[in-house]
């Protein structure tokens, strides 16, 4: 492996997995990939993906392993808050950007038919959960007096098994609580997949190449949502029509040929725009209203 390549973690295989190469594409990265191989090599920039576990994924970016990682918010924290338990001292990565995919909660789950169904009548309860450091950091901060035990897999079944009381694990749909009569209760996280970046110092080569991946992240992430709208309005309306759009900056005004009352409005709106939104732009004196998709964004 060449050292001067910037190393960025990501799932293996998994939920992940789709969504992460996805969004790497769209930042104009260009992927050489074979099939079970651990390494995928960037053909067009200095980055190489690390194909790994995603519980591995925050500790390969703590050692400086990688410079970058993307994974749950639940792990990334996870290892954070056991680092910075263990080591008395922070951890040496951050969350730079939160993605939108991998969304699900770290929720706290009750047998259906137990007599307790919320966190106050706990004391000297257990509670079973994969992510022992989060859950501890919440029930000690609640000042609750629950005992945590580890589990690194279904977890559902720990009431059943008899190993405890109530669970706290990650719930998307909610399907696998009910198949395993369990009610869901307090939410303690709410997570999505997170770029983390290491805190060790970089040469300014590898600070400039990985600022410039984050900022296309975020460009992709923004653009989803963006459209560029085109309309004709009055330009005594100029202020009443902006403010109806979500999002929006200074619109470009341009002049019409053959009149000064009516322009020609040119905005990018960063959230979506439905239909009733173009209903009342019409009923301020807008026509000839065209949304039309934004393919890319640097801000
Ligand atoms: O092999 P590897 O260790 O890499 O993968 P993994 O099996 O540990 O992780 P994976 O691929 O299942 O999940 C990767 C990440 O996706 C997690 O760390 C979360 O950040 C995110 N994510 C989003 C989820 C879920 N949704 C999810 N529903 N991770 C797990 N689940 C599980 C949950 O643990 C429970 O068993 O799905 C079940 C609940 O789902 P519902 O829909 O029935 O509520
Ligand atoms: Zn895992």
């Amino acid at each position: 492996m060449d050292n001067n390549r910037i190393k960025i973690a990501i799932q293996k295989s998994g939920r992940l997995t789709e969504h992460t190469i996805s969004l790497l594409k769209k930042c104009g990265l260009i992927i050489s990939h074979t099939r079970n191989h651990l390494i995928g090599y960037g053909e067009n920039m200095p980055f190489d993906l690390m194909f790994v576990r995603d519980d591995d994924i925050p500790g390969l970016v703590q050692d400086n392993l990688c410079t970058l990682g993307i994974v749950g918010m639940n792990e990334a924290l996870e290892k954070k808050i056991e680092i910075e338990n263990l080591e008395k001292a922070p951890a040496n990565f951050e969350i730079v950007s939160n993605l939108d995919f991998g969304q699900c909660k770290l929720s706290f789950a009750y047998p259906d038919d137990s007599t307790y169904q919320d966190l106050k009548n706990l004391e000297g309860k257990t509670v079973a959960t994969s992510y022992p450091n989060i859950v501890s950091d919440y029930i000690s901060k609640a000042g609750l007096n629950i005992s945590v035990t580890q589990f690194s897999g279904a977890v559902e079944l720990a009431p059943s098994l008899g190993k405890a009381d109530l669970i706290c694990d990650l719930v998307s749909s909610g399907q696998t609580l009910k198949a395993h009569n369990l009610t869901e209760g307090q939410t303690i996280l709410e997570s999505t997949a997170v770029v983390i970046k290491s805190l060790q110092a970089m040469d300014s080569i590898e600070e400039t190449w990985v600022n410039k991946l984050i900022e296309r992240i975020q460009g992709v992430l923004q653009v989803k949502e963006s459209k560029y709208i085109m309309m004709h309005a009055p330009r005594a309306s100029i202020d009443s029509i902006t403010n109806l759009l979500p999002g929006t900056e200074s619109p470009t005004i341009i002049p019409l040929e053959g009149t000064n009352e009516t322009v020609a409005l040119h905005v990018v709106c960063k959230e979506n725009v439905f239909w009733e939104t173009l209903e009342d732009l019409k009923a301020k004196g807008a026509s000839s209203i065209l949304v039309v998709p934004v393919e890319k964004m640097l801000m």
